[in-house]
């Protein structure tokens, strides 16, 4: 167990220019509002809160700043600058949190913050290896992304594939200690990968676990599976990065892009179980929920609720 002394920080990230809805930078909110801090403490938990982007006048909704394209030869990526600006103030909080032992629990906001905590946790547990759990795969380059969302690139730049696209408000990430090898990621949940992205994956080898595989062989198999690709020897600590459009609609409706037939519930909630029963969860990441994005008070509940829920069955909620 990496955290025997059960100290976690909650890192805000109340970030939205890696996509497009106006709403997703309210999700760490929404998260404290529903009780996340006194949920951890419950459970033991001594828990502080970093907000690196507070004052920062990056975590205004897209209705409120400008869009900004960066397009160079067939290369395309939205809002680069605010998104970099954010990114590398989100990396060096969770750097520090992780290089203090403590559990960093970043939540956002859209996922393109996951380059930030990919590289902040790295930077302190060079051996550390990834789960991504998601209905995508977010590992677009600039030059295959369908969208220029940066919410579909963060992978990619963790792994720092394609460098010489990148627009120059990425640099910070040459300064991250160690880059994501393709041996040290998985995925669980996919079901809407873009062409370019199923190219990438296979070149690189990259163990991808889609809703075929959690149906063909069970979630306790992929999860066996998918450790066993990225930590065969038990040793490494395993971060999470978790978007909650892994999970179905049914449970997580107000989300940005929500896709059919995901994981249920109690599969959702199983993986992080698992991974904390092996002793080497040690980062997590809670991404994509955005209450303005609910249709209804129940949607909003519901998709806030699971997001809590993710991390209290991290942090021990139902190891009895
Ligand atoms: N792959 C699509 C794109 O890159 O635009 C959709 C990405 C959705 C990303 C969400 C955070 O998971
Ligand atoms: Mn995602
Ligand atoms: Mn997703
Ligand atoms: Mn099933």
């Amino acid at each position: 167990n990496f955290y025997p002394n059960k100290e976690v920080t909650i890192i805000s990230a109340p970030f939205s220019a890696g996509q497009r809805n106006g709403g997703v930078e309210k999700g760490p909110k929404y998260l404290l509002k529903h009780g996340l801090k006194e949920d951890l403490e419950a459970l033991g938990w001594k828990v502080s809160l970093e907000e690196p982007l507070k004052g920062s006048g990056l975590d205004l909704p897209p209705s409120e700043t400008s869009q900004e394209i960066f397009e160079a030869g067939n290369s395309r990526m939205r809002n680069p600058t605010i998104v970099g600006q954010a990114t590398e103030k989100i990396f060096e909080t969770v750097k520090s949190v992780a290089h203090k032992k403590v559990f960093p629990l970043t939540i956002g906001g859209d996922h393109a913050i996951g380059m930030s905590t990919l590289a902040g946790f790295l930077d302190a547990y060079p051996d550390a290896c990834v789960l991504w759990i998601d209905a995508h795969a977010d590992i677009n380059t600039p030059d295959t992304s369908p969208s220029g969302n940066l919410h579909g690139f963060p992978v990619s730049f963790a792994m720092g594939l394609k460098r010489d696209l990148w627009h120059k408000q990425f640099d910070w990430l040459d300064n991250a200690k160690t880059k994501l090898l393709a041996n040290r990621i998985a995925y669980i949940g996919l079901r809407d990968v873009d062409a370019g992205e199923k190219v990438i994956l296979r070149d690189l080898g990259i163990a991808a676990y889609s809703m075929y595989h959690v149906d063909k062989y069970g979630i306790a198999k992929v999860v066996e599976m998918a450790l066993s690709k990225i930590n065969p020897s038990g040793k490494s600590p395993v971060h999470i990065s978790y978007d909650v459009d892994a999970l179905d609609p049914l449970f997580t409706p107000a989300t940005g892009t929500p896709v059919r037939g995901g994981l249920t519930f109690r599969e959702g909630m199983y993986i992080v179980e698992a991974v904390a029963e092996t002793g080497n969860l040690a980062a997590l990441d809670i991404v994509e929920c955005n209450p303005d994005l609910a249709i209804s008070n129940v949607h909003e509940f519901d998709t806030i609720a699971a997001g809590c829920a993710i991390a209290k069955s991290a942090l021990g909620e139902t190891l009895v």
